[in-house]
């Protein structure tokens, strides 16, 4: 999962991108996860609307813009600014708890925990850098690379080659690059891979081989770099392509997720990791009104008591919005 999002272009970039900057606040500092959804749901619908909003009453006609919501915007729109960010930006414990949540490896508390021994900067960091575990420790490595998007064309390039060398480990498996990419992003965050494979289903026993044939082979050709963690079904770690004669310079490290999941949890797998997190909660939310319980594994009915029932049987993205009437939406359409 990527740390930074990529700015949404809009008439009211002004707004979002406060709203955005406040639910980071909630979420790092406050560790407030509501107020965090609450702020990012707002920034989303904002984002989706076509005109220059003039005023809060105009904004809280949206869904998810509440009345305080509205309050800020008339003051950013009367001001240019916001009181309550400016304090953010001022404040040392605020600025330096959100700065140090940027490091992958190092969430909310984790970072509260550092500013309260005294590491703010990188700086800091780099003193104690024995004290950090393996992934902060990357993190640190390569915070300046993995704070820059991945742009389309090296998405693609990546994508080419994972499909080449996927091929060479093994031909039955069936590989698709999730996440902003597969939504048409100009530019991702981060490489999340989704892998199945026919052997593999969620009755029979788990087979970590299957995952980790594919690590060590990108590890072998020089591709993946470093490992973050590596379980049975989750690899995270950092990739980096190999410069060629035509390269002017060398490419970046990269974060770079891969996962295996049973055959018959792949498409409900893909859904969820192509996202957006904002389209999964509203899909969930539909879901869940239709009488279906949807994550990242199964979709299943729930009978009258609320108890879901058994999981359906998926063998398109297109069967489970099938399932709960909702209006298929291609990936590109999927961003909010
Ligand atoms: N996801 C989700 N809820 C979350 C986090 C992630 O549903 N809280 C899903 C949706 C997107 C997918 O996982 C991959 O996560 P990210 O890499 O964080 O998002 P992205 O859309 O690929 O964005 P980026 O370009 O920043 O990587
Ligand atoms: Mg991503």
């Amino acid at each position: 999962m990527s740390k930074r999002k990529a700015p949404q272009e809009s008439p009211n970039e002004g707004i979002t991108d406060f709203l955005v900057e406040l639910a980071n606040y909630e979420k790092n500092v406050n560790r407030a996860i509501h107020k965090y959804n609450a702020y990012r749901k707002a920034a989303s619908t904002i984002s989706k609307y076509p005109n220059k909003i003039k005023n809060g009453e105009e904004a809280k006609k949206l869904d998810g813009v509440g009345a305080k919501i509205a309050e800020k915007i008339d003051e950013f729109l009367q001001t240019g600014t916001l009181r309550k960010l400016e304090k953010i930006r001022n404040d040392d414990t605020s600025s330096s708890i959100n700065f140090l949540t940027r490091v992958t490896g190092i969430g909310p508390a984790a970072a509260r925990k550092f500013f309260e021994e005294g590491v703010k900067t990188l700086e800091d960091l780099k003193k104690i850098e024995n004290k950090l575990n393996h992934h902060q420790q990357i993190g640190l490595k390569y915070f300046e690379e993995f704070e820059k998007r991945i742009p389309r064309t090296e998405m693609e390039q990546m994508e080419t080659l994972i499909h080449g060398e996927l091929k060479k480990v093994g031909t039955e498996y069936i590989g698709t690059i999730c996440g902003s990419y597969r939504r048409g992003a100009a530019s991702s965050g981060d490489i999340d891979i989704l892998l199945t494979h026919p052997d593999y289903s969620s009755e029979s026993q788990k087979q970590p081989k299957l995952l980790h044939a594919v690590v060590e082979h990108l590890e072998s050709i020089g591709f993946v770099t470093d490992t973050l963690s590596k379980g049975d079904t989750k690899f995270m770690g950092v990739c980096q392509l190999q410069r060629s004669d035509e390269d002017e310079e060398e490419y970046l490290h990269r974060r770079i997720d891969i996962r295996l999941i049973p055959n018959d949890q792949y498409y409900c797998g893909v859904l969820y990791f192509t996202g957006s997190d904002i389209f999964n909660k509203n899909m969930r939310t539909h879901a869940l009104e239709k009488g279906f319980t949807l994550n990242e594994y199964t979709i299943r009915p729930l009978g009258v008591t609320g108890v879901a029932g058994e999981p359906l049987i998926v063998a398109s993205e297109r069967d489970i919005f099938e399932y709960i009437n909702y209006k298929y939406r291609e990936p590109k359409e999927r961003s909010q």
